[in-house]
C-alpha cells in the first residue's frame, strides 16, 4: 500500500487542476510516438504517423492524448486505491491491445518532460520527487495484470 504525505497529495492535485489537458495529453503522447517510435505500432488505425509533423498535426492521435491524460485523472481522484481503479485498463492494454507495458514507463517519462517544461521554474525537485512517485504507481499498477 503506497503511503501519500498530505504534501504530495497536495502537489499531485495541484498540478492537475492547473493542467489543460487538451494541450499537455496530445504533446506527451506526440513526444512518446516521436521519441520512441516503435511505440507507434499500437496505433497503425490512426492515419498518417510519418514523421515528427505528420504526428503532430494528426487529430486521432492528439484525441487520444487527451483520453490517456483523463484516463489519469481516475488516479489523483482514487490516490489510495491506484491499482484496484485501473485493473480493467490493465487487463484493456495487456489482453486486448497488447501493449508492452515498458512502454507505460516511456510515456510516463515523455509526460514529465511535457509538464516540467510548462512548470518551468515551479517544477522543483520536491514536485517531480513527487510526481515522479505518482506516474510510478501508475505504470505499476497498469502493469499489474500482466503477471
Ligand atoms: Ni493507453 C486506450 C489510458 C499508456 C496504447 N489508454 C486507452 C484508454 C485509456 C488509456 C483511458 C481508453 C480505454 C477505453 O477506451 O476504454 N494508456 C492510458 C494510460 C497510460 C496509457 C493512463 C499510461 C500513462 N496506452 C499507453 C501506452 C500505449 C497505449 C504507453 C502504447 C504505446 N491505449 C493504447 C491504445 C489504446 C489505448 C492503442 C486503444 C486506442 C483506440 O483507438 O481504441
Amino acid at each position: 500500500m503506497v503511503e501519500w504525505s498530505d504534501a504530495e497529495r497536495t502537489i499531485i492535485t495541484d498540478i492537475f487542476s492547473s493542467l489543460d489537458y487538451d494541450d499537455i495529453g496530445p504533446k506527451a503522447l506526440c513526444r512518446c510516438l516521436i521519441v520512441y517510435p516503435w511505440t507507434q505500432r499500437y496505433f497503425g488505425g490512426y492515419g498518417n504517423l510519418y514523421n515528427a509533423s505528420a504526428i503532430k498535426t494528426n487529430p486521432l492521435i492528439a484525441a487520444h492524448g487527451i483520453k490517456v491524460l483523463h484516463g489519469l485523472d481516475r488516479a489523483v481522484k482514487n490516490m489510495d486505491d491506484i491499482k484496484a481503479t485501473y485493473s480493467e485498463l490493465s487487463v484493456l492494454h495487456s489482453e486486448k491491445l497488447h501493449v508492452d507495458p515498458d512502454n507505460f514507463r516511456l510515456l510516463a517519462d515523455c509526460l514529465s518532460v511535457v509538464i516540467a517544461a510548462k512548470m518551468g521554474g515551479a517544477f522543483t525537485a520536491e514536485v517531480q520527487a513527487t510526481f515522479q512517485k505518482f506516474v510510478s504507481v501508475v505504470v505499476s499498477a497498469l502493469g499489474r495484470q500482466y503477471h
